[in-house]
């Protein structure tokens, strides 16, 4: 299955009057993430349809026109994109030590959890196979997920963390509600995973959660503490509340920016 698209590229960081926008939303234009860049998936089989065809050129020319008129440097690029059905996934996971990642883990995989406390020393793999509806077109997608557990000791980590980080496409940051501690260690683990891993999709979990009567902290403290736009959610490895639920958002956020990745790779190529 092939898929083209148009990305259009501004060259120069100016701001796109709001009418632009507009009209380029109803056009179906999609903004990329933290590029000053748009792309336009065609409609299914436009290639090989005269009508849908001069109905994407149209688009393409009211917007080169505007943008023409304007005096913005701009580049259009029109590609094909791959569609598959099978896809790799790494997730790591990161945070202080004993917040839980080696039982999150053990419970999403294995569906198991244990009490005792064995840390990590240095890092382990586990792999587990899952099954996505695509968000846009509700395809199925098979999803080899590698999940890297790493130890929270920090400063042995580091040694680690651009090896272990390298080339994982979304991230989970775990913090224990019952110790307000691991909160504020968590920014420093995020800044320092992404800046391995790049923009990729990035989830907190607020671990042990079942300890209702230790909770040593709010939602709004964790939004407060961390000034990112990432989902946040309450679980337990010991109860398994949110588990897999948490995992499976963070694949579908994994999925949705994965095109946008391919995308940005090709223009920039
Ligand atoms: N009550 C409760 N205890 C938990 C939960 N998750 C983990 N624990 C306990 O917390 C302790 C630490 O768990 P681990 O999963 O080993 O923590 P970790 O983050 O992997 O620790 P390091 O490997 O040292 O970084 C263990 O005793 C677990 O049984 C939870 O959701 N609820
Ligand atoms: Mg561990």
């Amino acid at each position: 299955m092939r898929e083209m698209v148009t990305c259009l590229l501004l060259e120069e960081n100016g701001a796109l009057p709001d009418e632009l926008i507009d009209v380029m939303k109803d056009d179906e234009w999609v903004p990329l993430k933290g590029k000053s860049a748009f792309i336009m998936k065609w409609p299914k089989d436009t290639e090989n349809d005269p009508v849908a065809l001069k109905d994407v050129t149209e688009k393409l020319l009211n917007v080169k026109l505007a943008l023409e008129g304007m005096g913005m440097e701009h580049r259009f690029s029109t590609m094909e994109i791959g569609n598959e059905d099978r896809i790799k996934m790494k997730v790591c996971l990161i945070g202080d030590k004993a917040v839980g990642k080696s039982s999150l883990i053990r419970r999403y995989v294995l569906d198991q959890f244990d009490d005792g406390y064995l840390k990590t020393m240095g890092s382990k793999v586990s792999k587990k196979a899952l099954v996505l509806e695509h968000p846009r077109d509700g395809r199925e997608i098979r999803v080899d997920m590698t999940v890297w557990d790493i130890m929270g000791n920090k400063g042995l980590a580091d040694l680690l963390m651009s090896s272990y980080v390298h080339g994982a496409q979304g991230i989970i940051a775990v913090c224990d509600v019952t110790k307000k501690s691991t909160l504020e260690g968590l920014e420093g683990w995020i800044d320092d995973g992404l800046e391995v891993a790049g923009d990729v999709p990035i989830h907190i979990l607020v671990n042990k959660a079942d300890q209702h009567d230790e909770f040593e902290f709010s939602r709004d403290d964790v939004m407060e503490a961390i000034n990112a736009g990432s989902g946040v959610t309450f679980t337990s490895a010991r109860t398994g509340d949110n588990v897999e639920e948490a995992f499976h958002d963070l694949a579908m956020s994994i999925l949705e920016s994965h095109q946008e990745r391919e995308i940005v790779e090709k223009m920039t190529a």
